[in-house]
């Protein structure tokens, strides 16, 4: 990965880490981010949650020592240890190191495994319809408009996709669906579409779905050892979908304080990586519309 690229991905670490972290250990100059540069005074403080370190959490890894011993850039039946970012390194004692280099805090802080910690995001799209119910084209550029779905986180209050983490054996795109169901439609809505996942009206709102991107997330939580990746899917809804979602109540549960449609701008800055990958969403929905509608 290129210097550039790993300095892009940093900037939502924070000098103390949350969750009652300390200080990171600062500053870590550019030139000594990467793990390739050797760096004997490197010596950062270590961070877990407690209610991690308890070891009762299913989600989450145990601490080094006797009896654990994890494939590293693995992925067997209960946990996916690979990254998307191609094979990490581990340091001499067997740790995992992020692939965007230094953190200035060593440990998991808040994430529950070691290396990558696997998470799905739902980007649930539409285009904005004129007072006709017809997809308006903006006459600035002869574009139609999109509008998707965010939520307000609990911890943070920022604006964010729905999403969360990938759960034991879940492949990621269920993970969004059900994150999107959680988090927007509300928990009592989730319960009900556990019970039948085939149900009509939720088979359509998620009939168009895209992958957008596997990547590495520029978490505030991430450390020298944990660190945040997501499958980011798409699912752009028509506007026959748009009248099953009209009945549904966004009655927002787990991490969401709320949940509404919001008009999409360049320039919003959402929760983590979101806005990365709300823009790389538009940028495929934009080259597909051009190509449906090549005379506009
Ligand atoms: C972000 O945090 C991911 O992109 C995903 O949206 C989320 C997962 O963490 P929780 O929402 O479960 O806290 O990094």
């Amino acid at each position: 990965m290129e210097a550039a690229a790993m300095l892009n991905l940093r900037q939502n670490l924070t000098p103390w880490y949350p969750f009652g972290g300390p200080h990171r250990f600062s500053p870590i100059p550019m030139d000594q981010v990467s793990w390739d540069v050797e760096w004997t005074s490197y010596k950062p403080p270590g961070f877990t949650i407690p209610a991690i370190l308890a070891g009762d959490k299913e989600w989450a890894d145990e601490e080094f020592g006797e009896g654990f011993d994890p494939q590293f850039n693995w992925e067997d039946a209960k946990v996916n240890r690979k990254s998307y970012t191609g094979m990490y390194k581990l340091d001499k004692d067997g740790y995992p190191l992020n692939p965007m280099g230094r953190t200035g805090l060593s440990g998991r802080g808040s994430l529950g495994r070691w290396g990558p910690n696997h998470a799905a995001d739902c980007v649930m799209t539409r285009w904005k319809l004129d007072d006709k119910k017809e997809v308006f084209i903006s006459p600035d550029d002869n574009l139609p408009k999109l509008e998707f779905i965010a939520i307000v986180r609990l911890d943070t209050g920022e604006v964010a996709l729905p999403g969360g983490m990938v759960d034991q054996g879940e492949d990621p795109v269920t993970a969004a669906k059900r994150e999107f169901v959680e988090e927007v439609l509300g928990l009592e809505y989730a319960d009900l579409w556990r019970d039948s996942p085939l149900n009509e009206d939720m088979t359509e709102v998620f009939s168009n779905e895209k992958i957008v991107d596997r990547c590495y997330v520029d978490d505030r939580r991430n450390t020298d050892n944990a660190w945040i990746e997501t499958c980011a899917v798409n699912f752009h809804i028509s506007s026959k979908t748009l009248q099953i979602l009209h009945k549904m109540k966004f009655r927002s549960g787990s991490d969401a304080k709320s949940a509404c449609w919001l008009d999409f701008n360049s320039k919003l800055k959402l929760y983590a990586s979101h806005s990365l990958i709300l823009n790389k969403t538009v940028t495929l929905l934009y080259d597909e519309w051009k190509k449906e509608n090549p005379s506009k």
